[in-house]
């Protein structure tokens, strides 16, 4: 499969003037590097998504990739999918991102007809006759107030038996595990090789536009729109994915 362009992310590394994060053509260019070197485990939940995929997909159901960036999750899954007829839909309201997509598309002609790509909001997508659904590091993206129509609006839209696949990053009601959990991912960042200006100022930048909730609050909204067998299948410190049944 190929691979996006490995540009390396040094967009935080010189002092910058203060503004929020957006999803425009300098991010898009370094995506893959930054997502790789700032979540931990990502190449592993993009792998696993591919697992549960296998197993969740439905014949002639719709597959949903909901923020998609340069198309991880979908690639992962429709490369791991038995079902004979099925759409993958990936969907992102970042232009630089799809773009990117399709270019890396038009390279892998095996998924030719198979996968469609959007430059939409997806708050105002419309879901249908889904078997899989995946939220991989966007639902965090969505204002907090908007969250639970998203959630109901992707339930409706959802087959029996289907699966919501929501990647996070999750805040702690523990002050003192909220602490350390933060430090720790500061550490894995340097680790990866970002210095502290970056790390600080890219945390400045994603203050207001990335929003974590605990993992009771995403428990009890999916609870109480009707989602069942909710839980975490994979955490590392302050990253967190969950799968959620219909
Ligand atoms: C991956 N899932 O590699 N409508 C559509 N897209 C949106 C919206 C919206 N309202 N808000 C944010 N996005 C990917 C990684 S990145 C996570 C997801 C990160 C898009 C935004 O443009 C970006 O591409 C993506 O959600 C979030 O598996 O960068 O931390």
């Amino acid at each position: 499969m190929t691979e996006p362009t490995q540009n390396k992310d040094r967009l935080f590394a010189d002092k910058l003037l203060p503004g929020d994060f957006v999803f425009d053509e300098q991010v898009a260019n370094v995506f893959e590097d930054m997502i790789n070197r700032s979540v931990p485990g990502y190449s592993t939940i993009i792998a696993m998504i591919g697992v549960l995929a296998e197993r969740y997909c439905q014949e002639r159901s719709n597959i949903y990739d909901l923020g998609c960036s340069l198309g991880g999750a979908t690639l992962a899954a429709v490369s791991r999918l038995d079902c004979l007829e099925y759409a993958a839909i990936a969907i992102d309201n970042s232009a630089a991102m799809i773009q990117r997509l399709e270019n890396r598309l038009a390279e892998l002609p095996q998924f030719a007809g198979k996968i469609e790509c959007r430059c939409e909001n997806l708050q105002e997508s419309e879901i249908t006759d889904a078997s899989i659904v995946v939220l991989n590091f966007t639902l965090q993206f969505i204002p907090l107030k908007d969250r639970a129509d998203l959630l109901a609006k992707i339930y409706h839209g959802m087959r029996p038996g289907a699966v919501l696949i929501i990647s996070e990053k999750i805040s702690f009601p523990d002050e003192k595990l909220n602490q350390l959990f933060i430090e720790m991912y500061h550490s894995f960042k340097e680790n990866m090789g970002y210095s502290k200006l970056e790390i600080s100022q890219k945390r400045t930048a994603l203050e207001k536009v990335l929003l974590p909730e605990t993992l009771s609050t995403h428990r009890a909204r999916l609870r109480k729109i009707g989602f069942h067998s909710i839980d975490v299948w994979f955490q590392c410190f302050n990253f967190a994915s969950m799968v959620a049944f219909k």
